[in-house]
């Protein structure tokens, strides 16, 4: 994986005043310390999805009686942490033959961290979400848009209270790395959920707009310029101010189809091999922003393609209308 610069540890630069400015203390749903015996209840019923190489595994089961999707990480390991690690850790030879060593390491509890994301309620699409499935290319014209997809997504899409949440810092509010106040062209900026901040080679950050009236970039015309220019600087700056991370290795992109119809654009390290950057899904920003330039309604005319998963119900619309080819 591709180093995107040598600050290892992005935290450190966030001053105190500026988590103050952005309302940690009044946040009541980050009640972090509530949440530490959260798992212990966790009834797995399915392993939905698992990848030794990503070293991740995303479950289905019961928590409280509620339907719940768990998704355990491993993370990378950081070089800050690299001395600590060799002077405090225990090490269990397994084999030795020549010159050739291996051990088990076994570091202390705070550097042997797993990420642990948690969505409960989970809905029956979350589970699906997380699912390994085949997937197919849909090639959706503007007229499917609007006859197929939009009501689809009028009637099905996931929610977005936990982005209002964060628009209205009731959620997040302590995480937020640069806020752009104005309705019109003002954005939220933070990092994302999948993002543990602990080091800058897996850098992702979300931009949520303020508007609330733009799903996708379906919704897109040339009168969203200054609000998309205003994302791409403001936020490559304070990612450079915040991070050291400089524009030049950062991917910008909107994911279409979206999974949450509030837009927001996906700010990733370019060698980061982030999930959702290939070019069936990743739109990158300064390509939307020419396309509205040479075209204002470019993304209301054009096909866009996009993968759907075998048992997703939009895929079995866009069947219906005889717009699948086999
Ligand atoms: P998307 O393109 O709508 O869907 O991106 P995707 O999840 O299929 O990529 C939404 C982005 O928001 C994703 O990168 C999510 O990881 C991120 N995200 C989702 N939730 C529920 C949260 C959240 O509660 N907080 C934050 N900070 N990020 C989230």
């Amino acid at each position: 994986m591709a180093s995107t610069g040598k600050r290892e540890n992005p935290n450190i630069g966030i001053t105190k005043s500026k988590r103050q400015k952005s309302g940690a203390d009044s946040d009541k749903i980050d009640d972090l310390a509530a949440s530490e015996s959260v798992l212990s209840g966790f009834k797995l019923k399915t392993v939905l999805r698992d990848s030794a190489r990503e070293k991740n595994i995303f479950l289905h089961g019961k928590l409280d009686d509620h339907e719940a999707v768990v998704i355990l990480e491993k993370t990378p390991i950081r070089e800050d942490t690299l001395s600590e690690m060799f002077s405090g850790s225990r090490l269990k030879l397994e084999m030795k033959n020549d010159i050739y060593s291996t051990y088990q390491l076994q570091p202390p509890a705070h550097l042997n961290e797993i990420k642990t994301t948690v969505v409960c309620p989970a809905t029956e699409k979350h589970v699906k979400k997380y699912l390994c499935q085949e997937t197919f290319l849909v090639e959706e014209t503007g007229e499917d848009y609007r006859s197929i997809t939009l009501p689809y997504i009028k009637s099905q899409s996931f929610g977005i209270q936990w982005v209002y949440n964060i628009l209205e810092k009731k959620a997040e509010a302590n995480r937020i790395v640069y806020e752009d106040p104005d309705q019109d062209v003002g954005f939220v900026l933070l990092p994302d959920l999948k993002w543990d901040q602990k080091q800058l080679d897996n850098l992702y950050l979300i931009a949520i707009v303020h508007r609330r009236d733009i799903k996708s970039l379906r919704d897109l015309t040339a009168q969203h310029l200054p609000l998309l220019r205003n994302i791409r600087q403001k936020g490559e700056k304070s990612i450079l101010e915040r991070y050291g991370v400089p524009a030049s290795k950062m991917r910008v992109y909107l994911h279409y189809q979206p999974s949450y119809y509030h837009l927001h654009v996906h700010f990733t390290a370019l060698g980061y091999d982030a999930p959702g950057t290939g070019v069936e899904r990743a739109h990158l920003l300064s390509d939307v922003i020419q396309n509205l330039l040479a075209d204002p309604e470019y993304y209301h005319s054009r096909s866009l393609s996009f993968p759907l998963r075998a048992d997703d119900s939009l895929l079995r619309e866009f069947k219906e209308a005889g717009r699948l080819s086999t």
